[in-house]
């Protein structure tokens, strides 16, 4: 007899643009399969490759199913009762001793659930503890957009299939934002002229009829020749006038130096510049800014300068143009529900990037306990040796987590998480405009809770149970009290695709601003770069990889073995063959690994994978040092030089 198998329509949580709705066939309580639904506009009927092996992550053996509690060396199996009862007697010692700023709570894009927002309420009511700033994400773009327009947002992503030209500038869409691919390729089949602008070769470059290849954070100088020659050939808009602020020194800046030195300080040719230009002046083009570019010491005034070549340009507020950066994918929600309703802010904050830092300074108190949650610091966050330091010295270590992880392996309790099939959420999107509905799929295991769940369990334990009644569902329906009233109910939501009704079509259409005076504001000023050091002569580019959601990698093996793999130009091989183990070096660590070589990368980069293991040798972060980027306390994070040296 064939077995009875049902189909849940559920959404993504992961940290990705898409959010996609994805289809999980279920027989006999046990997922079987995954596919992306065909109905929807974004998702069409495909998922990326990382979550298309997502059951080898749902189904591994090495998934944490009961709590583990530190005894002596040893991370030790645990009762639910044991170990919920073990924290909350460490948080309430702690912060009877010590005040609740002496407890950090650190929650990262492990889930992009709304839902996990009820972490920090949690901890808002409990304290309010210690939390983060700056986002080692999108800090500096955000910033950037904050500044030039007041928000960062976009227009609907299919909009951009009335654009001329699309400018991907700084984005890899076949890995990062798959989802993009078939809205790029309906564009181009319509006429729109593609140009990717990277300092490192990838799939992309396929896509579009030309690649120019900067130097590494020399968008800024491009960006300034651009907008120079703009200029020259009479394509400043007649309007701009109307609602830029800054204008003449906006001017005067990119008047500092003809084109062809500011092509020279990008490392490209006069021609790639004024092709750019050209493109820009023939209207609407768009700007697709990634997220990549901005991880470095000048990346929120790249950001700012390409905001301003889209508005000099008159490519705002048209459709088929805007400079998109992000989605404002929490605008739906009502967070006010969600958060502690204590007035108070938090006392202190740690800035994300240089995280181990700041924890090992922290004084008055210093911080004795902190809570981690949907995040993997360790391996995530620069200088992880210095994480590493900080948080193996802390009285009391929570990681929530499905697996031990890099940073679970320092804990004194690790509290196994449910994954986003067993899970009740809340998605927007950063990559378009459409919002959806996570269900649970399947019930976690036996001794597997949601983040939920676990803080509804702590809670009576700390005095706080009366503020974690109702379930999950109520919740949801709670924070989309905002969109509810114009017919976003969780009932549409988990039935068909539905857009945020409170998103434009077309981002600033009005020329309106919410900036102070209502206009665009220009950036004028130049930015400083981290300068080189002697002997580092290439740029650590430690990338996204379909292979892994960051820290997550699927199988088999689920987490690669043996050296990383770091790509070259044969010329900036240090004459180390094709295929070769060599050891990597920066001035703070150093990791064994192959060396392969591409003669399609410029000679100043060293490309390898984000996220790999800490305890396999794979961790780009064991090299990388805590810096900041100009705005927004971003970590500049492929701003290292490195060098390769035979072993
Ligand atoms: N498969 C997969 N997808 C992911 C993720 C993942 O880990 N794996 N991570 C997710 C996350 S956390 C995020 S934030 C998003 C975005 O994830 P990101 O990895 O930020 O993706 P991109 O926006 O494509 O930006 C990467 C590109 O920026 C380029 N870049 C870096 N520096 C410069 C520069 O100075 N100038 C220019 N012009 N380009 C530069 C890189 O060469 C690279 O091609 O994607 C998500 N998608
Ligand atoms: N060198 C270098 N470093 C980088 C980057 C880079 O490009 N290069 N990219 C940066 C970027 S863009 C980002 S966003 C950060 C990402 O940094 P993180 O957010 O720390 O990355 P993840 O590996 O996604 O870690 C999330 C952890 O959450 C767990 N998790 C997943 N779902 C849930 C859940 O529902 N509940 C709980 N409790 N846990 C869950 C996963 O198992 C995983 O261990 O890394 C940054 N670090
Ligand atoms: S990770 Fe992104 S592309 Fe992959 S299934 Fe989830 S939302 Fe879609
Ligand atoms: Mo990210």
């Amino acid at each position: 007899m064939p077995r009875a198998k049902t189909v849940v329509r559920t959404s993504c949580n992961r940290d990705c643009p898409d959010a996609c709705v994805i289809l999980a066939e279920v027989s006999e309580g046990r997922v079987t399969a995954l596919r992306g639904e065909p109905e929807h506009p974004v998702t069409q009927g495909f998922l990326c490759s990382r979550t298309s092996r997502f059951l080898e992550r749902q189904y591994d053996p090495e998934r944490l199913t009961t709590p583990l509690l530190r005894r002596g060396e040893r991370l030790e199996p645990a009762s639910w009762d044991e170990a919920l009862d073990f924290v909350a007697e460490r948080l309430l010692s702690i912060r009877a001793e010590s005040g609740p700023a002496s407890i950090f709570h650190y929650r990262s894009g492990g889930s992009l659930g709304i839902l996990k927002a009820l972490c920090d309420r949690f901890f808002e009511l409990f304290g309010p503890v210690t939390t983060k700033r700056g986002d080692i994400c999108s800090g500096a773009g955000e910033a950037a957009q904050l500044a030039d327009f007041g928000e960062s947002d976009s227009s609907d992503l299919h909009d951009l299939l009335n654009a001329r030209h699309i400018l991907l500038w700084g984005k890899n869409p076949y890995v990062s934002n798959v989802h993009l691919l078939p809205v790029l390729m309906e564009a181009r089949r319509r006429g729109a002229r593609l140009v990717l602008i990277d300092p490192v070769w990838h799939r992309t470059a396929g896509l579009c009829e030309r690649h120019v290849q900067p130097r590494p954070g020399g968008d800024f100088a491009l960006a300034m020749g651009v907008a120079r020659a703009l200029e020259e050939a009479g394509g400043i808009d007649d309007e701009a006038t109307g609602y830029c602020s800054g204008l003449e020194e906006f001017a005067a800046l990119y008047g500092r130096r003809p084109v062809r030195d500011w092509a020279r300080a990008a490392d490209v040719t006069e021609e790639e510049v004024r092709d750019l230009a050209r493109r820009l002046a023939e209207r609407p083009c768009a700007i697709q800014v990634g997220w990549g570019m901005q991880r470095r010491a000048n990346g929120s005034a790249i950001v700012r300068a390409l905001d301003a070549l889209g508005a000099v340009s008159g490519n705002l507020g048209i459709s088929g143009g805007g400079v998109s950066f992000y989605f404002k994918r929490r605008g739906a929600f009502d967070f006010g529900p969600a958060h502690g309703g204590n007035a108070e802010p938090p006392p202190r904050t740690v800035c994300e990037p240089r995280l181990g830092q700041e924890l090992l300074e922290l004084d008055r108190p210093p911080i004795r306990a902190c809570w981690i949650t949907a995040g993997n610091p360790v391996v995530m966050l620069p200088d992880s040796e210095t994480t590493v330091r900080a948080l193996s010295r802390l009285d009391l270590l929570v990681v929530v987590d499905s697996f031990v992880t890099d940073t679970a392996r320092l804990a004194h309790v690790v509290l196994p998480a449910a994954t986003m099939l067993e899970d009740e959420d809340l998605v927007g999107a950063y990559g378009n405009h459409y919002l959806g509905s996570v269900v649970p799929a399947v019930r976690p295991p036996p001794g597997v809770a949601t983040d939920f769940e676990i803080l509804r369990r702590l809670a009576p334990r700390v005095g706080l149970g009366a503020e974690f009644g109702g379930t999950a569902r109520e919740w949801k329906r709670k924070l989309l009290g905002k969109i509810a009233p114009l017919g976003v109910t969780l009932e549409r939501l988990e039935t068909e695709a539905v857009r945020n009704p409170l998103a434009p079509v077309v981002l600033f259409a009005d020329r309106k601003f919410p900036t102070s005076d209502g206009r665009v504001h220009l950036v004028s000023e130049e930015p400083v770069e981290l300068s080189g050091e002697d002997g580092y002569p290439l740029y650590l580019m430690s990338l996204s990889t379909e292979k892994s959601q960051s820290s997550q990698w699927a199988g088999p093996p689920r987490r690669p073995q043996g050296p990383a793999v770091v790509r070259v130009h044969p010329e900036a091989s240090n004459g180390l063959p094709d295929g070769s183990t060599a050891r990597i070096e920066s001035r703070i660590g150093w990791l064994l690994v192959r060396v392969e070589h591409d003669s399609r990368q410029r000679t100043d980069v060293a490309v390898m994978d984000k996220g790999g293991s800490r305890a396999l040798g794979r961790c780009a972060n064991s090299l990388v040092r805590a810096r900041l980027t100009d705005g927004g306390e971003g970590g500049a994070l492929y701003d290292e030089r490195v060098r390769l040296v035979p072993v």
